[in-house]
């Protein structure tokens, strides 16, 4: 893994359906992301925010894709810097801002590996499963279609961020934590042949098992491994400031267990963490938790 990481803020909540997200970054720089990354022996940059537009200076257009302008403009700038970040040979740590980010990163990353003959997979952690198109979106969110953009489905506006191509193949991306999942998008997981862990299957196979079985399949089929980790698959109990928190979810130990186990595998590429959100936080305990799960990830030990 490459010794430079690069801090990439992305303060977006314009594909969320609850305000707050936007403030993301700033709750992971406050909860101390680069001390914590310099002290694991990286070089840390941060490399500011994406600009984008707030609400206020805006109206919805279109209610099947809420705010699609200036999200697809932000997913392209996003796109682009993480691409030059990785053809850089450095590692790209891209803080949310809500998981629309991802169409942006998704992209960005496939372009590279696409340059370079990697094959992307996708470990993708989190309580929904964000493969919503705008027909089956019940809301119009964007943060809901990100998967669905990566694997080519829904506006062109979205999919053709990075370049008109599909960005990521199904059978190269696992969902670890899912517990809220609409009907159109069961649908999509089923018919695509998505591996799926939900927290049934946590619960009935133990964290460690799935997180083994998935880290072998990615050693076998993909090149570059990225992360997206989405607080709220963890449970609220630890993570509330989160921007849709559901119940049951990780706990504390299955998540670092998860990052540590990720880290001892020496197999990603890049990491990003989506849907902080400080409103619904209590002393920034939340963001303060995330870090801690991005440095596990990035290889702190307790021993
Ligand atoms: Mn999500």
């Amino acid at each position: 893994m490459s010794k430079v990481v690069r801090l990439i803020g992305f303060p977006m909540d314009l594909g969320a359906g609850r305000r707050g997200v936007d403030m993301g970054p700033s709750a992971l720089r406050i909860a101390d992301i680069a001390p914590k990354l310099t002290a694991l022996g990286y070089e840390v940059y941060d490399e500011g925010d994406i600009p984008i537009q707030t609400q206020e200076v805006q109206t919805i257009e279109d209610n099947s894709l809420k705010y699609l302008p200036e999200i697809a403009k932000a997913c392209q700038h996003l796109s682009d810097k993480v691409e030059s970040v990785l053809d850089n040979g450095d590692f790209p740590l891209i803080l949310g801002g809500d998981h629309s980010m991802s169409i942006g990163s998704i992209a960005g990353i496939s372009a590279h590996c696409n340059k370079t003959g990697k094959r992307l997979g996708v470990l993708w952690i989190d309580a929904h499963s964000d493969i919503n198109t705008p027909s089956t979106s019940p809301t119009g969110n964007i943060h809901g279609m990100p998967v669905a953009v990566s694997l080519g489905l829904g506006a062109h506006e979205l999919t053709s961020i990075g370049g008109d191509f599909k960005k990521l193949k199904p059978e190269n991306i696992v969902y670890i934590g899912l517990r809220s999942v609409d009907d159109g998008e069961k649908d999509f997981i089923k018919k695509l042949g998505i591996t799926a862990y939900t927290m049934f299957d946590i619960d009935k196979y133990g964290i460690f098992t799935i997180v083994q079985n998935t880290l072998d399949k990615m050693r076998e089929s993909v090149d570059h491994l990225h992360i997206s980790f989405d607080l709220d698959s963890v449970d609220p109990t630890i993570a509330q400031g989160v921007g849709t928190p559901v119940q049951g979810g990780l706990s504390y130990r299955e998540t670092h267990l998860l990052m540590e186990m990720i880290a001892e595998s020496g197999l990603i590429s890049s990491f990003e963490v989506a849907e902080v959100n400080p409103i619904l936080d209590n002393m920034n305990t939340s963001a303060i938790f995330a870090t801690g799960a991005v440095a596990s990830c990035m290889g702190k030990r307790i021993l």
